[in-house]
Parts: C-alpha cells; sequence; structure tokens
C-alpha cells in the first residue's frame, strides 16, 4: 500500500493477551449494562473540568470526512437552563396535548413521560448538541458536511459512555422542534440542536421505569 505522505507509524495502540482482552470485554459490558437514562437529578455541582473532559471523549469520535461536524454547548448559567426548561415544557405541552399521535404516545407510556422537565432546571449542567449541517468555506461559501447525523450519533454515543465512566448521568431528551435552542444558545445558521442532555448525579430518591434490553439473539446474527 502506498502511504501518503501525511501518515505517521500508529503508536496509539493497546494491544492485550486473549483472556485480559475477554475479561476487559466483559467488564464492561457489566459496567455498561448498569448505564440507566435519569429523568431525576439532584442538584450538586459537578466542576466544569469534568464535563471538560468529557466533551473532548466525544470529540474523539470518527466522523464523515474527519469533518466533526458537531458543537456542544454545556449550561450551567442558572437564567439559561431556566430559559431552556421554560421552552422545552412549551414544545412537550405541545407535543403530549396535540401533537403526538396516540400510538407515539402509548409507546411512552411505559416510561411514564410528560410534558413536566423539572430535570432541565435541577441538573448542573445541560450539554446542548448542535449539529453543523454544513461548514462555511474559506472563501465564505455553503461547503457540504459528509455523514452528519451518523457522526453526531456516534459522538454521543461517545458522550453517554464517558458520562457514566465518570460516575455521573444523563438523558438523551429531544423536545421537538428544537429550535429554541440555537437561538438560546446563539449558534449560528449552520447548526441545528440535535439533542439536550442534562448531565448531574441522580436524586436520591431517583426512581427508573422497570424495562430491560433485547437478548443477543434479538440484535445480533454471527455467520461464522
Ligand atoms: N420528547 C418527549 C417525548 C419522548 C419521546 C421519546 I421517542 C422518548 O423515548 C421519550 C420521550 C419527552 O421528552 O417527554
Amino acid at each position: 500500500m502506498t502511504v501518503p505522505d501525511n501518515h505517521a507509524p500508529l503508536t496509539s495502540y493497546q494491544s492485550y493477551p486473549a483472556q485480559e482482552m475477554a475479561q476487559r470485554a466483559r467488564d464492561f459490558r457489566q459496567t455498561m449494562q448498569r448505564r440507566r437514562s435519569i429523568r431525576m437529578f439532584a442538584d450538586t455541582p459537578v466542576p466544569k473540568e469534568i464535563i471538560a473532559d468529557i466533551l473532548l471523549t466525544a470529540g474523539t469520535a470518527p466522523s464523515g470526512a474527519n469533518q466533526q461536524p458537531w458543537h456542544f454547548c454545556a449550561v450551567s448559567n442558572p437564567d439559561m437552563k431556566r430559559r431552556i426548561r421554560i421552552a422545552a415544557e412549551q414544545e412537550e405541552q405541545a407535543f403530549y396535548t396535540e401533537r403526538a399521535p396516540q400510538a407515539w404516545l402509548d409507546a411512552l407510556a411505559p416510561l411514564g413521560t410528560n410534558a413536566s422537565k423539572p430535570f432541565l432546571d435541577i441538573a448542573p449542567w445541560l450539554i446542548v448538541c448542535f449539529a453543523e449541517s454544513w461548514h462555511f468555506t474559506a472563501n465564505g461559501e455553503k461547503g457540504k458536511n459528509y455523514y452528519v447525523t451518523e457522526s453526531m450519533g456516534i459522538a454521543v454515543g461517545m458522550l453517554i459512555t464517558a458520562v457514566h465512566n465518570a460516575g455521573l448521568v444523563t438523558l438523551t431528551h429531544t423536545p421537538s422542534p428544537m429550535g429554541f435552542l440555537a437561538d438560546i444558545c446563539g449558534r449560528g445558521e449552520n447548526e441545528r440542536a440535535y439533542l439536550l442532555m442534562p448531565v448531574g448525579y441522580p436524586a436520591d430518591d431517583c426512581q427508573v421505569p422497570i424495562i430491560t434490553k433485547k437478548a443477543l439473539s434479538d440484535i445480533a446474527t454471527f455467520f461464522e
């Protein structure tokens, strides 16, 4: 293979003996199986440095043409959190009373969600994830970004994993439509809100829905 001259030898790869690999795979599975989506938060503060590390982890995600088409607004400012809560609850109210078809409401019923979103005030941080649908080129024209939705999904998956690894909790919240988030956060015309994630500690009396994840045979097929 001819190697372009902007390449360098791989030095960051870490290998493990087979047994250690198996142990690590199992340990990490068990770690991730303890993750829950949380809607009841404590107001306990979380240092900015921890959020910064979590965002840098999300920023390691692969992306289409390495364009890294994301921007994360980390909000701990109480006034901004309040504005976000008020706007989100307004959209949710319309969703639950008018917009959502009955089948969607039925699918959500086991989660016990409604238009009230107190966690948007209470959680110490709100991470607003923006997708850069396109970018400005050097001469100020619109440049295409590739696989933006896929790239965002991967980065947010890694963000969720980083939050869990740090011993914090989060929720992938999607008030719809989310246009108000770009306004409140002052983002440019090339960005659209993708997800709103409260991050913090669970409330002492936190409750979660009793749900299960699919079995391996339901989510995977092996061809050997
Ligand atoms: N955005 C609403 C509704 C909602 C939709 C889905 I799909 C969920 O998995 C959970 C909730 C809300 O946040 O309540």
